[in-house]
């Protein structure tokens, strides 16, 4: 398998984080989004996604793109250790939490979403990360609530092993402390950190380990 990545990219960094915990290995692509004005927006990357976005995965000749889509390729194809609940009502709400961050967070903190608000309507740095911060204090606020809220409260957003919405959050988190977040106002979430964090599987994707890392 091979996926086009790049480590600061928090959707790239779910599907390390699924790829890790299903023991698969991969190659990765670095597609550099800042380089040369955007390695995504080139016409070589846009035949593997024409949105301009990474992460796209390559398997057997096929490719996929869209993180979560990704992501319940790979349960569905490898599906031990499981990423998602088998009971319906369980796996609808572990997808609920998901996206939480997949659509409503992370989608307008993202780099062209943010560059264009700061080209077209004037604003500045720290008017964009202002921007950015509102976004994902909403998000976490929402989610921390429904963590507290679900009668399986365990070590991770979910019971007792990472699933899905783990895979969502601890990417949210490094955006967070990139625009300035205070987490503080968030013990559960930094709990289910701590916990994510300690399993290779976390660990070893997260952006300062990938070998594009700056
Ligand atoms: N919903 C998509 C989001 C993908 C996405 O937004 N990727 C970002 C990096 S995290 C990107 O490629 N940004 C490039 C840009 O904004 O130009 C997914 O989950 O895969």
């Amino acid at each position: 398998m091979r996926l086009y990545t790049f480590f600061r990219s928090s959707a790239s960094y779910r599907v390390r984080i699924a790829l890790n915990l299903k023991g698969l290995s991969y190659e990765q692509v670095p597609i550099h989004l800042r380089r040369g004005g955007g390695e995504q927006l080139t016409v070589a990357y846009r035949a593997i996604n024409p949105q301009a976005l990474v992460p796209a995965l390559e398997d057997s000749g096929k490719i996929l793109t869209q993180s979560l889509a990704i992501i319940e390729y790979l349960d569905e194809k490898f599906p031990n250790p499981p990423l998602l609940p088998k009971d319906p009502a369980d796996k609808g709400t572990v997808r609920s939490m998901a996206l939480v961050i997949a659509c409503e967070v992370h989608p307008i903190q993202n780099l062209r979403v943010l560059n264009y608000v700061k080209a077209h309507y004037n604003q500045s740095e720290a008017q964009v990360n202002q921007w950015a911060q509102h976004w994902i204090d909403l998000g976490l606020s929402a989610l921390q609530e429904m963590i507290v809220a679900q009668p399986r409260r365990g070590n991770f957003c979910f019971g007792n092993s990472p699933t899905l919405a783990d895979i969502c959050l601890i990417p949210q988190l490094g955006n967070a402390r990139r625009y300035g977040c205070d987490l503080s106002k968030y013990p559960v979430i930094l709990q289910i950190e701590k916990h994510c964090s300690a399993l290779p599987a976390f660990a070893n994707a997260a952006p300062e380990k990938q070998p594009d890392a700056e």
